[in-house]
């Protein structure tokens, strides 16, 4: 954009979020902005039809949601999360909303011959009124419309009123009709009662989470959840903005034999059939383009206007960790000369070839399957993240801040993809903005999960609009890897998961219709820049190749996999599978104690079966699955159920999962450069479930809801590391290192492998090795056979109840730490009293160093900061100290003083867990029984503060 044109700017609106890839400037042409913050009481949302009977009427914020303006008036009490507040409020999904608010029309905008009121987002059924004039309907949450209001708006005072049908009526009002008039159910008719949600979310176009989910409450909102404004033109306006850019070689480099045909496609609404001037550029440059076009009447209509880089003007984008993420900004400018009108659109995009590879593994035996990988700028990619929900179940809530705290987490882990899970929203500009500056790469479902889908015209209809939204909206992101149909719905309907067995036919012919001639059908039309896979997990070209509904699509050797398996030994690398890519696999937890005390009227009376556990416990059977891992693992207390283990309980729920995760991921890593015979294994991706949680409640997740960091998100800093030594048990007993590297750099170091006993820092075994990674590959380095583990007492793989466990423990400067347990240390005798000292020190505003000395191998040290901001990490968690002593460090977003984290620093090890008070009687439930409001948590943190009191006096003396 030039700078003459800058100073023409008369109207410049960041239309999406502040931190934005795309702006819209306008010149000549009006908007009227119909966004209002609760506080102005512009807006009143009001249901004729409240708790009793009454009419409720309260101020409303736009963009927003009713639940927070409900919540925001004191209507639903307390905040959303508290307690049972989810049950408590699932009236306010039940009813119809009506937002109304006044607004003016100036003589300017009243005199253009196009007026239009722009819709980003309405959640989710609604009509949509001016001056009681029906203007449009909405029947998609992720749907934006663009309504003609030319003959229902007048100059001077004009009223808006939107009126949203309950969603969950709705749904099920459509459920119902579909069964009458088609003769079958769009499966399932009910989700399991531990959900405690509404049923039937299927058949309604909203996140499919807002019914509830095994990680979520059920808040099925309504509100215009995005921006709503009024347009005016005469001439032509843009609408959306695709990038295509090709470089002319099939991989290209920084050096002039790459040339890249960069082009923008160019949709406009027009009032006009005109010439009119385009033009598209680099920003702060010289690479332009300006021609004239012809543009015609009519809606969504597109040109073309492209431009030529040179391959050394520009860098290339990589993702996290193959190099650096280069942005640079474009304009894009239709100007209709005859009334003076110009819509300007900037956007930021980056320059990368990324291909999806499913070649046979080996053409001459195709049984061996077919490959999955990526390849980007002609590099191979070993694919490690995760799997992102939305970041509150309200999506007012959800925050830039937070946004980007996450995807900062995920870009610290090392991550370099993130599927955008398909029950949950298409992810906001923000989300976008980040994975783009951090490098992460993201898989991005269509919105439909774990169910049958109706495939009815309207329904179709009504897809197609979110369709048409969504990948015009995300097609220029250079983050933006690939289209995915669903989640898990191939699986679900070959395995028949819902009750859709009786006539296989009949709904697959229904899946068909919707994923591919529709979803999949529209969205290559509109982006054939990118991959589409049918679902997830899928067998890609196979899955196709058998008609879209594979005999198995967890096929090993084709596409991805979802795992999990909650019953068997997960610290045992032998129960994983030999797949190509895990694109989803995990194991429950809980927030921190500190977190889950947020939402708690009393944290001190919880148990692990109370039953608050069991209102935010939504997977059947889960916590009796932690529970048996436990068991496996740790030595379990008597009374797990009594308020005095219940912080204990928490915490060895997070060491369970993560001992999972990272035995998973390490075991699929490991395989990225090995295939059996049959053809298993090149494994070249590892996706866990999941990132993020929605709320305070039993999940996957590896943040919290407030941003705290799991133990999981500590584990993947260090399972997802670029190099990382990775030591296992092979079946003839023998320990063996692995060298995983994924790191394009050459590395080389000195690599320590010793064996402790938890009775001793002194190490029974202390190796040292010269050791040189190679990318993609995982290479044996060391071994430490089975006689020599004989011979230290070492050697028998009878897990449980050891008196004195071994451990092998692996030093390599620049890579994390890592560990193996020989045996498990269940046997609670067998750990040793470690009296952790901490000693803290600034280093600057934000960041505190943190020594800390042990008088014995410490399993799992867990150190928390109790504060309420959550919006900080410790340099390392949950790890096994082996040595008299180490450094981290805590960085706090915030700021923080040495002195301000001791006051709320919690330390605790595995061997608190054998300290723990055993009750006379176990504080079973009912919950009022417990006579005891202390856990014994405060006595960790009190005796905490005191040892670190005491270590500060020593160092002085
Ligand atoms: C998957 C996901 C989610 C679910 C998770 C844990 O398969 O796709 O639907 O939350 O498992 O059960």
């Amino acid at each position: 954009m030039s700078l003459k044109f800058i100073s023409l700017i008369v109207a410049a609106i960041c239309i999406a979020e502040c931190h934005a890839a795309f702006e819209t400037y306008d010149s000549g042409i009006q908007r009227i902005t119909l966004n209002s913050i609760r506080g102005l009481n512009v807006w009143t949302a009001s249901s004729k039809n409240g708790t009793e009977g009454e009419e409720i009427s309260v101020p409303a914020g736009v963009p927003g949601g009713i639940y927070s303006d409900l919540e925001e008036s004191n209507v639903l009490g307390s905040a959303v999360y508290h307690e049972y507040n989810d049950m408590e409020n699932k009236w306010v999904g039940r009813l119809d909303w009506t937002f109304t608010r006044d607004f003016v029309v100036s003589p300017e905008v009243n005199e253009k011959s196009e007026i239009v009121l722009v819709c980003e987002g309405l959640d989710t059924v609604a009509e949509v009124f001016i001056n009681d004039v029906s203007v449009g309907n909405s029947e998609n949450m992720f749907a934006r419309y663009v309504f003609d209001v030319k003959s229902a708006v007048k100059e001077g005072q004009n009223t808006i009123r939107v009126a949203f049908r309950s969603p969950v009526e709705y749904a099920q009002t459509k459920f119902r009709e579909h069964n009458e008039t088609l003769g079958y159910k769009v499966v399932p008719e009910s989700l399991v009662p531990e959900y405690r949600g509404e049923n039937q979310a299927q058949m309604i176009r909203k996140m499919q989470a807002a019914f509830s989910w095994d990680w979520g409450p059920s808040y099925p909102n309504s509100g215009i959840w995005k921006n709503i404004y009024i347009e005016a033109y005469n001439g032509a306006i843009i609408r959306d903005v695709m990038i295509f850019s090709e470089p002319n070689q099939s991989v290209p480099d920084e050096s002039n034999a790459t040339t890249w045909t960069v082009t923008a496609r160019v949709y406009y609404d027009s009032g006009i059939d005109e010439e009119v001037d385009l033009s598209f550029e680099r920003v702060d440059s010289t690479v332009a383009t300006t021609t004239k076009v012809n543009i015609t009447i009519g809606k969504g209509n597109s040109v073309d206007i492209s431009l030529t880089e040179l391959g050394d003007q520009i860098k290339l984008w990589w993702p996290n960790g193959y190099g650096d993420q280069n942005l640079y900004w474009y304009n894009v400018d239709l100007n209709v000369p005859q009334f003076s009108e110009t819509t300007s659109r900037r956007l930021r995009f980056g320059f990368r070839k990324v291909e999806l590879i499913e070649d046979f593994v080996d053409k001459d035996n195709v049984i061996k399957g077919r490959e999955f990988y990526f390849v980007v700028n002609g590099k191979q990619m070993y694919s490690k993240g995760s799997n992102s929900i939305p970041l509150h179940v309200l999506t007012e809530k959800i925050t830039n801040d937070q946004t980007e705290w996450l995807l900062r987490a995920a870009k610290m882990s090392h991550q370099n993809m993130i599927r955008v899970w398909g029950g949950g929203m298409y992810e906001t500009d923000t989300f976008f903005d980040y994975a783009d500056e951090y490098g992460i790469f993201i898989w991005e479902d269509f919105m439909f999960a774990c169910a049958m889908y109706p495939a009815t015209d309207e329904y179709l209809d009504i897809v197609r609009q979110e369709v048409d939204t969504q990948v015009k909206r995300l097609q220029y992101r250079t983050s933006l890897v690939m289209w995915a149909a669903n989640n898990e719905n191939e699986a679900a309907l070959r395995h028949d998961w819902y009750g859709s067995g009786w006539n296989f036919d009949l709904y697959k012919g229904d899946y068909i219709k919707l994923y591919i001639d529709t979803i999949k059908t529209m969205t290559e039309e509109l982006d054939p820049s990118r991959k589409f896979i049918s679902s997830s997990p899928t067998n890609g070209i196979q899955s196709q190749e058998e008609g879209w509904v594979a005999a198995d699509p967890y096929d090993l050797k084709y596409g991805d996999i979802h795992f999990y398996n909650y019953v068997s030994d997960n610290w045992d690398w032998n129960m994983f599978l030999r797949t190509r890519y895990a694109s989803e696999y995990g194991f429950q937890s809980f927030p921190h104690y500190e977190s889950l005390a947020e939402v708690a009227n009393d944290i001190t009376t919880w148990t692990w079966d109370s039953p608050m556990m069991d209102h935010r416990q939504h997977h059947p059977g889960g916590q009796k699955e932690i529970r048996d891992l436990i068991k496996m693992h740790f030595p379990f207390p008597e009374n797990y159920d009594s308020t005095e283990a219940f912080p204990y309980m928490l915490y060895m729920a997070q060491l369970s999962q993560i001992m999972g995760q990272k035995t998973q991921t390490e075991f699929y890593r490991r395989l990225m450069d090995k295939m059996d015979t049959d053809g298993t294994g090149h494994n070249m991706g590892a996706l866990y479930w999941q990132l993020n949680d929605i709320w305070e409640g039993c999940s996957w997740a590896s943040v919290e809801a407030k941003g705290r960091w799991k133990l999981q998100m500590y584990y993947a800093v260090k399972f997802f590391a670029p190099v990382l030594a990775s030591p296992y048990l092979n079946a003839d007993g023998d320990v063996v290192v692995e060298l995983i590297s994924d790191n394009p750099q050459r590395f080389s170091g000195n690599l320590k492998v010793q064996v402790f006993r938890l009775s001793s820092l002194d190490a029974v075994l202390d190796e040292e090795v010269h050791v040189e990674a190679e990318f993609l590959k995982s290479k044996e380095v060391f071994t430490v056979n089975r006689t020599t583990l004989e011979s230290l007492d070492c050697g028998a793989r009878a897990m449980s109840d050891a008196s004195d466990p071994c451990v092998v423990y692996l030093t390599l400067p620049g890579t994390p730490d890592n560990f193996l347990f020989l045996q498990y240390p269940t046997n609670k005798l067998a750990l040793r009293q470690p009296n952790l000292r901490v000693a803290l020190e600034a280093v600057d505003a934000k960041t505190v160093s943190i020594s800390i000395e042990t008088d014995a191998v410490a399993p799992f040290v867990f150190l928390t900061n109790a504060r309420e901001d959550h919006l900080g990490y410790f340099s390392d968690n949950g790890f096994l100290l082996a040595t008299k002593t180490k450094k981290i460090e805590y960085y706090s977003e915030s700021g923080i003083t040495p002195q301000q984290l001791q006051e709320q620093l919690n330390v605790m090890s595995l061997f608190d867990v054998t300290t723990i008070r055993y009750a006379t009687t176990t504080t079973r439930r009912p919950v009022e029984t417990t006579t005891r409001n202390t856990g014994n948590k405060p006595l960790v943190q009190t005796l905490t503060v005191l040892m670190c009191a005491l270590f500060l006096l020593l160092q002085k003396l």
